[in-house]
């Protein structure tokens, strides 16, 4: 079985220091290790990336392409305007689950669309960094059914 991709966008490089009223306590390495480990648990190895540039991140998608069985997205910022990241992801033949740490239906009206949610299989807004935990298990479901 190929890895499942973990893709982080920009500034979740930051987490557990910006915002941490909306984005919590926890760093990203401390939710890439829980999920390494949930992810192994369940069966599956993780690859977990995180960029603050758009392109980076299609490099990724198309990498997943090739190597990777599912992705986990959070594309930060680039959620609400990036057809380049929209486009890669409908080149990738697998589940595709889309997070958002906060619910950005409940922020600035910017936030409420998702080029991404398109796509995704699945969303998951508003339940913290959780979200990612929600989602793998979600695609190890979907995984095991393929
Ligand atoms: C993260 C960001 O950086 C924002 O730009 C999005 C998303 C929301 C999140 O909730 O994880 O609007």
């Amino acid at each position: 079985m190929k890895p499942i991709f973990l893709l982080n966008g920009p500034n979740l490089n930051l987490l557990g220091q910006r915002q941490p009223e909306i984005y919590g306590r926890e760093t990203l390495a401390d939710v890439e290790a829980l999920c390494t480990r949930l992810a192994q648990s369940l069966g599956h190895e993780l690859r977990c990336h995180q960029s603050n540039h758009e392109g980076a991140l299609v490099d990724l998608i198309q990498e997943a392409r090739v190597e990777g069985s599912a992705i986990i997205i959070n594309p930060g910022a680039y959620s609400h305007t990036s057809v380049a990241i929209l486009d890669a992801l409908n080149a990738f033949d697998g589940p595709v689950i889309e997070v958002h740490i906060s619910n950005i239906h409940k922020r600035e009206t910017f936030r409420h669309h998702s080029f991404v949610s398109s796509r995704a299989d699945g969303v998951i807004a508003g339940c913290g960094t959780q979200g990612y935990i929600m989602a793998l298990h979600r695609l190890a479901h979907l995984l095991s059914a393929k």
